[in-house]
């Protein structure tokens, strides 16, 4: 009998969270992993926990496009021959109402969640059309349910959905599978990033509230990535039981008729 052969992801984000539980879980598969992140410290533990063979460590900012082409162009074999992408890496920054966000962090969202997601897609399409491969994108629960300071990363976030739908389409009989994975409540780095690195609010949003976890969120990507070739989940959203949908809101004017 032939030996299965041992296939390839690449994720973003791999130093935290989503990311690192994600190559994780594929490792643990049999999968080998490139993983990517800025923190290159934290994928060298990544390599010294499931060895140079089943993990190669990618440092780059994803919003650096040379560097990135460059980290990718030098992918050591078989590293380089790619069957899954996940685009994990990216960041909501603040929760101020529109009226008073911080514009540099509205375009760090941007530059993070679309414009390095979508330089990377395109780089590595022409080799995931090659081995009829899938990508998985990671969107966010913020992409269909508005809430307040949700603005711009909400925005991201719809934008990696719909574009997630506008690849299936355009990859139409190329074989290659998409996923809009949209998470909800999930404790990772995710809040302490947000807040500008207030622990205090971080472990006070998760507290009691026994939210979803990296390895979760891994766990759904894993179950994506192996359904049988024929097989496409367009998107799948995700929500820990203690999360759900509150009421519009409406604001009265003090005097005002009825
Ligand atoms: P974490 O903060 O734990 O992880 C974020 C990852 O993104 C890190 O590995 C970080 O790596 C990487 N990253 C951020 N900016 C850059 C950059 N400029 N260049 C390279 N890598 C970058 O958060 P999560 O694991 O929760 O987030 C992963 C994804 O999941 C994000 O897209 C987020 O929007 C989404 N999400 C999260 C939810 C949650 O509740 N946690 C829910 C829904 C979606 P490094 O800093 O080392 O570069
Ligand atoms: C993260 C989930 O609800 O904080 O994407 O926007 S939420």
């Amino acid at each position: 009998m032939l030996a299965p052969m041992t296939k390839t992801l690449l994720v973003t984000g791999a130093t935290s969270g989503f990311g690192r539980a994600t190559v994780e879980r594929f490792v643990a598969g049999g999968w080998r992993a490139v993983a990517c992140g800025r923190r290159a410290d934290r994928l060298d533990e990544l390599v010294r926990a499931h060895g140079e063979a089943n993990v190669c460590p990618c440092v780059f900012d994803v919003r650096d496009e040379a560097a990135m082409r460059a980290a990718i162009h030098a992918l050591p074999a078989p590293f380089d021959a790619l069957d899954l992408l996940v685009n994990n890496a990216g960041l909501a920054l603040g929760t101020a109402p529109a009226q008073r966000a911080d514009l540099a962090q509205w375009k760090q969202m941007i530059d993070t969640n679309v414009t390095a997601l979508v330089t990377l897609t395109h780089t590595l399409l022409p080799r995931l059309v090659a081995r009829r491969g899938a990508i998985v994108n990671v969107s966010s629960i913020a992409a269909t349910y508005p809430y307040p300071g949700g603005n711009v990363y909400g925005g991201t976030k719809a934008f990696v959905s719909q574009l997630s739908l506008g690849l299936r389409s355009d990859l139409h009989g190329t074989g290659v599978r998409v996923t809009s994975i949209e998470p909800g409540l999930a404790e990772t780095e995710f809040t302490l990033v947000r807040t500008g690195g207030d622990r205090g609010a971080s472990d006070s949003l998760y507290a009691g509230a026994h939210p979803m976890t990296g390895a979760d969120i891994a766990e759904s990507i894993w179950w994506v990535a192996n359904l049988p070739p024929h097989l496409n989940v367009n998107r799948l959203e995700l929500m820990p039981v203690s999360q759900s949908f509150a009421g519009f809101q409406i604001h009265r004017q003090p005097g005002d008729p009825a």
